[in-house]
């Protein structure tokens, strides 16, 4: 019996159908041989983090139960992203299909390939947000409460989906 955790990813794409990329990198994600695919939050949309004039994102997180190693599911994830024909053009420019390990367990993993906690994590509303739909006890492997890197982080210009439809959600971006 090898030892399962449960590891977060985030999706992002702001390219193509957006929305329906990441709904179907969830499907991909629960395809993962040695994953199983165990929450999937809301969709968020945002205004892109590096140059304008590019559309808007859409991002959300998963929660995997997994036995893979962490390398192992990084190379797990990165044939999603290749499925998704992700165009690694531009730096900070569109993408396709955008997956990122935020955390596996209560792990801190330093390698040339994966750094873990993600270190965008504590300070992006796309990341935070989704993520304490699903975890809303979660503590990164330091100790911090997600909720309190929630607090610090501005809410400004991130909308939820309504999950069916796709579309604004007047009541979703409210806080406290
Ligand atoms: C490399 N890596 O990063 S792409 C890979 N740690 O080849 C890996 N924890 O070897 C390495 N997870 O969404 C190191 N990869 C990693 N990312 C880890 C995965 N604006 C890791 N609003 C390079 N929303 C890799 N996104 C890392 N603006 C970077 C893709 C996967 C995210 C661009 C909004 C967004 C971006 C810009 C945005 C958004 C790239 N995001």
């Amino acid at each position: 019996m090898s030892r399962t955790v449960i590891a977060y990813v985030g999706l992002g794409s702001n390219l193509g159908e957006p929305a329906d990329q990441v709904e179907r990198a969830f499907a991909g994600l629960d395809g993962i041989e040695g994953a199983r695919l165990v929450a999937v939050s809301p969709l968020y949309r945002s205004a892109p983090m590096g140059p304008t004039g590019q559309p808007d994102y859409i991002n959300a997180v998963a929660a995997l139960e997994t036995r893979l190693e962490p390398e192992a599911l990084l190379d797990a994830l990165q044939a999603i992203e290749q499925r998704h024909q992700r165009v690694r053009t531009v730096r900070w420019g569109p993408r396709t299909l955008d997956l990122d390990l935020l955390l596996y367990g209560d792990e801190t993993v330093a390698t040339e390939r994966l750094s873990v906690p993600h270190p965008g994590l504590p300070e992006r509303a796309f990341v935070l947000y989704p993520l304490t739909d699903i975890a809303p006890e979660l503590r990164l492997p330091g100790g911090t409460p997600l909720v309190q890197l929630l607090r610090q982080c501005p809410s400004e210009g991130i909308q939820r989906l309504d999950r069916r439809k796709h579309t604004a959600d007047p009541c979703s971006n409210t806080r406290k």
